[in-house]
């Protein structure tokens, strides 16, 4: 397929029905642990999205800045493990010789949305991103490094897409998220699960 950014990959529909199914149980699992809340900028303005982190290593925002660290800011915990079926879908996908050590998960409820930005708080820039999207439709806008032009693209539920290479540091956010188009998450949204090498 022709892509909006050189490195852009997109595999549609990877995961089928049944497996989105027993993935969003095991992260719901799993937030009973690590439960989900809402950080701030830096400037102190609260995200719309609500973050939880799996893996040894969470990405985290508040006014001491952009970074990851190993617990939960709210509960002191470590996070819990990413399911293996992330870290399957990793090799299955991106390939990359050494497993992610960070997996974000965002929930996007009633109208929250992610600005245009770039992923670029990981100590290996080279490593891909791996974004597994669950639930309702997001309207997803992404453009190069460099600047110019975007492009939006739909991510439905059980779409895996990766930036890669040169498009590791793409410009990219989540316009809207499309309320209803799916029942998969419980209480309704989108959630999404951004697997990354960040430490
Ligand atoms: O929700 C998405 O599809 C994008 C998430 C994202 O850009 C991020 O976590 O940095």
């Amino acid at each position: 397929m022709k892509t909006a950014v050189e490195g852009f990959r997109l595999w549609p529909g990877a995961l089928d029905a049944a497996a989105q199914a027993d993935l969003v149980a095991e992260v719901f699992a799993r937030l009973d642990d690590a439960p989900l809340y809402r950080p701030t900028t830096p400037g102190g303005r609260p995200f719309s999205v609500q973050m939880s982190n799996f893996g040894p290593l969470g990405w985290v925002s508040d006014r001491g800045g952009y970074r990851y660290q190993s617990i939960h800011p709210e509960t002191g915990r470590p996070w819990p493990a990413i399911p293996t079926v992330l870290l399957d879908l990793w090799d299955a996908t991106v390939g990359w010789p050494t497993p992610p050590d960070a997996c974000l998960v965002n929930l996007y409820r009633d109208a929250a949305k992610m600005g245009l930005h770039q992923d670029k708080d990981e100590a290996d820039l080279g490593a891909p991103v791996l974004s597994v999207s669950l639930g309702d439709t997001a309207t997803f806008r992404i453009g190069a490094a460099e600047g110019g032009r975007t492009t939006t693209l739909r991510l439905d539920s059980g779409d895996v897409c990766a930036l890669t290479g040169p498009a590791r540091l793409a410009r990219h956010g989540v316009d809207r998220v499309l309320a209803g188009s799916s029942r998969l998450i419980p209480g309704g949204g989108r959630l999404n699960l951004t697997l990354r090498c960040a430490g």
